[in-house]
This record gives C-alpha cells, structure tokens and sequence, in this order.
C-alpha cells in the first residue's frame, strides 16, 4: 500500500517496496525538491577545494621521461636557458608541484620524474625505490585520515597515475619491463606509454603496440582501463574512441619550441629531413595521452586509487576494516574480471590452434590424394606404353607373317600355273577324290612330275 508524506507544501507519493526480482523505477517527485540541484553542489565544492591529481613517469633511463612531463601540461616544469639542452639525467625521485587554473577550476598538479633504470649492472629489484615511495604516499594519506583532529580536507599526495615509458624496440616487451610492470600493476593505475615514438615509422608502431598489449595481457598485468563515459555527445565519444584504441600511447617528446605563422607556439624535433610536431596527431599520441589524462578521465583514474590501490594497500597492512567488504569485493571481481580474461584468452588460443590443425589436415589430405592421383597417372601410362609397344611388335609379326604367306601364296600358284601348263599337252586334269584313274597313261609320267606332285 502506498503511504502519504507531506513535506511543506510538497507531497511525495512513497512507492511499496519492489518485490525482490522487479525493475525499480525511479519515482519522479511532483514537484521540485531541490536535489538535481546536486551536482551543482559538488561542482560548486569541488571548484573550492580545487582537485589534486599526481602523476609519474617510470622507465629506463633516456626514453624522455622528463622531457615529456616538461610538454604534458603546457608548461615548462623544467626551465633551461636553451630549449635545445638536453634536460640533466634525473637521479634522484623528484616531486614539483605546480599550482595551475583554467576556466576557475583549480589544479595543484604534482609531476613525479624518477630516475630510469637499467643503467647499472644489476637490475634486481630496481622498481623497490618506486615501490617504496608509493606506499609511503599512501601511508602520509592513512596518516592524516587516522588524526582525531583531522582536517576537514586531506591532502591527497597520493600517485594517481603511472606512465610507463616502454623504449621502442619494436619488437615485444623486455623481460625486465613485464617484470617491473607486474611489481607496480596492483600498487597504481599504470598507463603504457612507447617513448621517442619518431624512431618508428606507422607501421612498425602499429605492430609494436599489438604485440605489446599481448604481452600485458599474457603476462595478466593489468594496465588502467579508460572506460566510456556514458550519455557524452557523439563528438566526445569518437574521440574517446580514438584516445582509447591509441593506447599504448606512442609519444614524443621535445624541449624545443617554435613559433608558427600564425603566431602559435608548437613543440618540434627537428631533424635534417623535416620535422616532428609533439602535439600534431600524425605524428605522435600526444595529444590523446592528454585527452585521457586531463580531459576525460583524471577523475576516474583518482576514484581508481582511491577505491582499489590505496584501499587494497590499506588491507594488505591490516588496516581499518571499514571498507574492508569493500575492498574485498573490488578484489574479488578484479580477480574474476581477471580470470574470466585469462578463459576467453585460453579459449580463443585453444580455438585457433584447433583450426590451424584442422587447416594443415585438410592440407596433407589433400596433397596426399593429389599424390596418390600422380601414382595411379604414372601408372596408366606406363602400362599403356607397355601395351602399345606390345600391340606394334604384334602387328610387325603379322605383317611378316602376312607378307610371308603371299609370297608363298604367289609361288604355288606360280608353280600351278606352270603344272597347269604343262599338264594340257600331256598330263590328263588332276582326278576327283575318291576315283581312281583307270587310264595307265598317267603311270607313264617322269620321275621329274612326279617329284613336283609330291611337293603340293
Ligand atoms: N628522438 C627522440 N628523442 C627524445 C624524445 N624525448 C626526449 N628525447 C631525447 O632523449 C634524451 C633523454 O631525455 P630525458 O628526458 O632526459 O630522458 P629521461 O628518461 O628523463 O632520462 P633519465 O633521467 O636518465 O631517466 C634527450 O636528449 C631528449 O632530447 C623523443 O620523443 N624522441
Ligand atoms: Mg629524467
């Protein structure tokens, strides 16, 4: 039964509790309460307190870490005399903070160079330092979470976000590479990025980042996932469309400013043969790599450590349990989500081979009956080389055999003929079978005749 509520002058139909299995519909209020007013407020609290967002580069050593966070955010973080100078080599973990505004919304941005790795003999364990200083971010947040006197606001020093600077090898990832990632993935949202992109041409790049993301994903390292942004215009969502199939970002970087004919100033590498604009999207990602980090998903990717790293730290310590259910639902769809991957991977692994089999069988059958159809040609004609040659000795023989008899032929009538001739002056005609001669004429032949007689 639907009760009644009066609120001043408002009334508020309250619906029956849906039974377990129905669709809840949002009731819309009869008039206007106020709190579509919210997001206002949040705007409006969000904009006072400004928001805090805290970004790091990893990577060997020289892929240009510190030169892009110098281009990144449009403003030099690091100031040299002469752009042209290569920036020094970081040796230390450097934090500089910069306090930036647009549009009155507030950034106290804070940019993260560390020194790359690799340049010494043993790498074992190079990723600690990294390691070390993120948990101690996390720790200085459950710190001021922990004070009884706690600030109305905590400062949110944590590391939102981790680019990964992979070098361009263009062939797959390096085994240290897939180790330091799978050391960092749970501690901090990683996001893949191929450094001096303008050492690759389009199609090496193309290939370099398929292979890479196979690699992620067969050594199950999870990197952050940029997410659709539901009920944005169709503009937006093509560019995030295109932000998102960039990943991994294929970047580059430069110190050196020019100004164009229109007045505005672009980042370049030059080279003898042309030039490389950091911000031109034929060139390089840079400018997705941007899109991503600032304009659409900063937000999501502070609510990512806030929800799963920091919390997932939090009960790795044995720390307070109040989001402990929480935290522990994240892992375990996490582990699912994760799981479930690593099935449709194996399964479509498994499918392929299945069908590479079946491929090469069809494959050998068919050259096997191509074969077998050789055999059986190879066969006939032999045999009907035999045949013929059999036939043509045959017909010799005969023809000999032919030619033999009407030579024969041709003798005994000859030598009839001239019997024949001989026989009607003085032999009587040959008597039937069966009769005797009663003449004694005939007795009175030669010997010769008689001998001629006895050869027919
Ligand atoms: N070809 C090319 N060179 C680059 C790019 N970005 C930076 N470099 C050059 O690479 C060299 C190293 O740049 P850094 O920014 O100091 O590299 P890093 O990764 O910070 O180096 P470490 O501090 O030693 O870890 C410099 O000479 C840069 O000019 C790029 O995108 N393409
Ligand atoms: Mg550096």
């Amino acid at each position: 039964m639907a009760s009644k509520l009066t609120l001043n002058s408002l009334s508020v139909t309250a619906k029956p509790k849906a039974a377990k299995g129905d669709a809840m519909i949002p009731k819309k209020s009869d008039g206007h309460v106020g709190f579509a007013d919210l997001p206002n407020q949040l705007y409006r609290r969000s904009v006072r307190n400004g928001f805090e967002f805290t970004l790091m580069v990893v990577g060997e050593s020289g892929l240009g870490k510190s030169t892009l966070i110098n281009s990144l955010f449009l403003s030099d973080v690091y100031t040299t005399a002469n752009y042209d100078d290569r920036i020094k080599q970081t040796l230390q973990i450097e934090a500089s903070t910069m306090d930036l505004e647009e549009n009155g919304v507030r950034l106290k941005l804070t940019l993260i160079d560390t020194p790359g790795f690799g340049d010494a003999i043993d790498n074992t364990n190079c990723w600690q330092p990294i390691i070390d200083f993120i948990q101690k971010r996390f720790d200085e947040y459950i710190q001021q979470e922990s004070r009884i006197d706690r600030e109305y606001h905590i400062v949110d020093t944590r590391v939102h976000c981790c680019l990964y600077f992979i070098p361009p090898t263009g062939h797959s990832l390096r085994p240290i590479d897939i180790e330091y990632m799978k050391q960092l993935y749970d501690k901090v949202n990683i996001v893949p990025i191929i450094a001096k992109a303008d050492t690759m041409t389009e199609d090496e790049c193309k290939g370099f980042k398929r292979r890479i993301l196979k690699d992620l994903r067969d050594n199950k390292i999870r990197i952050f996932e940029f997410q659709e942004v539901a009920g944005e215009d169709e503009d937006y969502a093509a560019q995030h469309k295109s932000s998102k199939e960039s990943i991994p970002f294929a970047v580059v970087g430069s110190n050196t400013k020019i100004q164009l004919n229109g007045g505005k100033e672009v980042r370049v590498r030059k080279y003898p043969w042309g030039m490389v604009e950091v911000e031109n999207n034929d060139h390089s990602d840079f400018i997705h790599l941007r899109n991503v980090l600032i304009r659409t998903h900063m937000f999501d990717l502070i609510y990512n450590t806030n929800i799963l790293h920091y919390e997932n730290y939090r009960y790795r310590k044995g720390g307070s349990s109040v989001s402990q259910e929480g935290t522990n639902y994240k892992m375990r769809l996490a582990k699912e989500e994760e799981e479930v991957k690593h099935r449709l991977d194996t399964m479509e692994a498994r499918m392929s081979e299945v069908y590479d089999t079946q491929i090469k069988e069809k494959i050998k059958k068919y050259k096997d009956s191509e074969m077998d159809i050789k055999r059986r040609h190879e066969h006939l004609a032999k045999s009907n080389d035999q045949l013929r040659r059999e036939y043509e000795e045959k017909k010799k023989k005969f023809e000999k055999e032919k030619s033999d008899f009407i030579h024969v032929s041709k003798k005994i009538e000859e030598a009839q003929l001239s019997a024949k001739g001989h026989s009607t002056s003085s032999l009587p005609r040959s008597p039937k079978p069966g009769f005797r001669s009663c003449s004694h004429k005939n007795d009175k032949t030669d010997g010769k005749e008689k001998k001629k007689k006895k050869l027919w």
